[in-house]
């Protein structure tokens, strides 16, 4: 049976491309709920009715496991008094809680996300939950960002200047790990680790779900073995829009190769 991952939009499809990096035999069953996302500007009761309804669609096509691709989603749904379902449903946001706590150094860990990520406070619950007392934590919400990736902007000089500007707090605070709270900033951590340096850890909530993933599997003797799985794509909104800003999350692919 599949894996069922959801999102808002198509920024889950980094903890696909980083689930598929991990776990190559599994089939995906990806659902990018394009129609309602963004769900960053939305309310916390809107964001956990759309939760159960993209949940509900996955046990419908029979998946054996939920991601909650979505830092919103799981701040909203899962963290905070959490929503229960019949099958297993994993969120994003404590398997990167868990691994910054163990990464720092310093127990100065910063997280930037969406306005309902950042607002919820399902993080700064997360880390009472799971660091120490003396854990600090600094958080910043970063509109912004999803806007610019979405446009395909990652590097240009407007984005520097956005992205000094979001991460000042982080800096002042003197953050030594650094959560990338949501699904569309592992495409800008080229311009986050310029901005707050060498020194600062980034801990991408897509590749810590993955590896939570795996763990999760193993446990529960779940793990596929299928050769080159055929991966199911499903959008709420307009396909064609989905698939045109897909591949720069899932990864670019060769289309033409030169002999
Ligand atoms: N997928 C959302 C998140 O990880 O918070 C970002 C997009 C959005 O809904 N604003």
């Amino acid at each position: 049976r599949p894996i069922g991952v959801f999102d808002s939009g198509v920024g889950g499809l980094t903890v696909a491309r980083a689930l598929m990096d991990l776990l190559p035999d599994e089939r995906v069953i990806y659902l990018g709920d394009t129609a309602r996302g963004p769900y960053g500007p939305r309310t916390v009761e809107e964001v956990r009715a759309f939760t159960a309804d993209d949940v509900g669609w996955l046990a419908e096509q029979d998946v054996k496991f939920v991601i909650a691709a979505c830092n919103t989603a799981t701040a909203a749904a899962l963290e905070l008094d959490p929503l229960t379902f019949d099958l297993p449903v994993l969120g994003v946001i404590e398997p990167a809680v868990e691994t910054a706590i163990r990464v720092t150094r310093s127990r100065r860990i910063g997280v930037i996300g969406t306005q309902v990520t950042i607002s919820s406070g399902a993080y700064d619950r997360a880390v009472e939950r799971l660091g120490s007392v003396d854990t600090k934590l600094t958080s910043a919400a970063c509109p912004r960002f999803v806007t610019l990736v979405e446009q395909g902007r990652t590097t240009d000089p407007e984005v520097l200047e956005v992205a000094e500007e979001y991460l000042a707090p982080m800096k002042a605070a003197q953050v030594d790990t650094l959560i990338l709270g949501c699904t569309h900033y592992p495409l800008l951590t080229g311009v986050i680790s310029y901005v707050m340096g060498p020194d600062v850890t980034l801990v991408s909530s897509a590749e810590t779900c993955a590896r939570a993933v795996f763990a999760h599997l193993v446990d529960a003797d779940l793990l596929a073995h299928t050769q080159t799985p055929q991966h199911r794509f499903a959008a709420t909104g307009d396909p064609t829009d989905f698939a045109r800003l897909a591949e720069r999350f899932l990864g670019p692919r060769i289309r033409d190769a030169d002999v």
